[in-house]
């Protein structure tokens, strides 16, 4: 039996990469007088690195040496203090209401809510990334909603690992088969696999490409049709 909805948060709640990461990290580089920009088909290369900071160390190491701090600690010093300034400049945005709820999310949450499932979230980013989307989208009060919100801070190690997925199960007091996660991308459907989380993949913008058999169902926004071994869902599920 379905008791629990694990939501993905960036590609499937809103379409936060391109037009919000991305740009926070390219007025950050700005701000600190770098000459770095990613342009969009370079960050969806980059988005196979999950993690902000991680992402940015990735680049780094791709640079040629003149364009980067000399020392591991330097570096290291750089990226955390790029990183930062990212977060402030999308959560700005945010803020701002620049970044929507994609079709269908805001209306899933709240059938969910109505049919007494649990809901968490488990996400790759920041706390406070979450905290200023889901306020922004939900209202101050968004929290209650959500038994259990584990983000990237909480793990060691960030997916395609599955440890957020267990520990938003742990948190929830439910087994993996009875709870459905929603992901955007190749990196968050493995996760969630690797978790034994059956799988409704939402495809986005900057997420998954190619096909993705080890979903459930797949589709594009939560309002539209989804398909999977047992048919379309949720018009002609079998
Ligand atoms: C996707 C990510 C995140 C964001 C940036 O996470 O890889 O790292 O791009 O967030 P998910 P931070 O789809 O699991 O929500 O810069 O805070 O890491
Ligand atoms: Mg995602």
């Amino acid at each position: 039996m379905l008791r629990a909805l694990i939501w993905d948060v960036d590609g499937t709640i809103a379409e936060t990469e391109l037009d919000g990461h991305r740009v926070a990290f390219n007025l950050a580089f700005k701000e600190f007088g770098l000459c770095w920009r990613w342009g969009r088909a370079r960050y969806l290369e980059l988005l196979q690195v999950t993690g902000g900071r991680e992402r940015l160390l990735h680049d780094l190491a791709q640079r040629p040496p003149s364009q980067v701090p000399a020392g591991a600690v330097e570096r290291e010093r750089l990226v955390r203090a790029l990183h930062q300034r990212k977060n402030q400049l999308y959560a700005q945005r945010v803020a701002r209401g620049e970044v929507r709820a994609r079709p269908g999310v805001l209306a899933l949450m709240a059938q969910a809510r109505a049919a007494g499932l649990q809901q968490a979230i488990a996400t790759t980013t920041s706390r406070g990334n979450v905290q200023a989307l889901m306020s922004s989208l939900l209202g101050e009060r968004w929290r209650a909603g959500f038994a259990a919100v584990v983000c990237g801070e909480d793990v060691e190690r960030k997916k395609p690992d599955p440890q957020v997925y267990h520990q938003a199960l742990a948190q929830l007091g439910v087994a993996a088969h009875e709870a459905l996660a929603l992901e955007d991308s190749a990196p968050g459907l493995a996760a969630a696999v690797a978790a034994g989380v059956p799988v409704l993949l939402t495809r986005s913008a900057a997420g998954a490409v190619g096909p993705m058999p080890a979903a459930l169902a797949e589709g594009g926004d939560l309002e539209g049709e989804f398909h999977g071994p047992a048919g379309a869902w949720p018009g002609g599920a079998q």
